[in-house]
């Protein structure tokens, strides 16, 4: 069983979407990600083991390669689309609460900005590491963050910015969800972001990558 586990991480790792998609070209013709959940659920694996045990080793190793310029940007998109197609079948299992979600994370680009590139791919590695995700889009004001926030109590939140005019802007929205939700954690990140940055608006986490987003959250509630 291990075998077809590790088969869907592969999948998911190279971006291996079904069988009749011509992507990665040395996987032509075989089973994707789609398929091959498919057959697991068909013979009993559980939804829950599925997703920690195939969806998310994939994607933690897309992550990290990622991370290291090992892959790049085109490459993280097929993983995303090959977890999001596996996922319509996890869907059920979901929503019947048979597999726990280990939280929710709200995100958006901050006011002023419209860059989403970046706030998408941190979107799909988180939703693909097994958390709740819900994405505001871009040119997000402050009072779009808090009222989110109040809507999806003990949410963890993290701000994008791609623009050293917008980035200014996270430290508003970081004190205004702080006034209306004291222990709400915020975490910032984007390409002119920085940790010192970070310490001077009184965020909580500082993430220069998918990666780290994902392991600050998991760290939260391991
Ligand atoms: Co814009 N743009 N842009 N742009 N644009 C930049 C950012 C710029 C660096 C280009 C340049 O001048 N060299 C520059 C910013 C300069 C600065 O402020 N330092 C710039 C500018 C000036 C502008 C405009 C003002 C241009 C104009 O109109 N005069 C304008 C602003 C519009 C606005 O937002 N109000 C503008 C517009 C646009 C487009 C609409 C044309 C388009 C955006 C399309 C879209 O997003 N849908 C665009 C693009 C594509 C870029 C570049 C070329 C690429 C950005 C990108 O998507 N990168 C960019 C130059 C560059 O970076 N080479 C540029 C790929 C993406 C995967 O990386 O977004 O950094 P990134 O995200 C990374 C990390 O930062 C991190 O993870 C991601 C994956 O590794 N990350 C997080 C991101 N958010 C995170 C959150 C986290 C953790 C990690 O935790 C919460």
């Amino acid at each position: 069983m291990s075998e077809l586990l590790s088969k869907i991480a592969e999948c998911i790792e190279f971006g291996k979407i079904n069988k009749a998609a011509p992507y990665p070209p040395n996987m032509k013709g075989q089973d994707g990600a789609d398929e091959l959940t498919r057959q697991a659920l068909d013979e009993g694996v559980s939804a829950q083991r599925i997703l920690t045990e195939g969806l998310m080793v994939g994607m933690e190793k897309v992550g990290i390669k990622f991370r290291e310029n090992k892959v790049f940007v085109p490459q993280v998109l097929m993983s995303a689309k090959a977890m999001s197609t596996a996922m319509i079948h996890l869907k059920p299992f979901f929503l019947s609460g048979e597999v726990k979600e280990k939280g929710t994370f709200i995100i958006g680009t901050v006011e002023g900005d419209l860059h989403d590139i970046g706030k998408n791919l941190v979107s799909m590695m988180v939703e693909g590491n097994g958390w709740k995700v819900v994405d505001l889009g871009t040119d997000v004001k402050a009072d779009q963050f808090v009222a989110a926030m109040k809507e999806h109590q003990n949410a963890f939140v993290g701000l994008s910015a791609l623009l050293t005019t917008t980035m200014v802007n996270m430290e508003k929205i970081t004190k205004a969800i702080k006034e209306a939700v004291p222990d709400a954690k915020v975490a910032v990140g984007g390409a002119p972001v920085t940790d010192d940055f970070r310490k001077r608006i009184g965020a909580d986490a500082y993430a220069p990558d998918p990666q780290g987003l994902v392991e600050y959250l998991n760290s939260q509630v391991a």
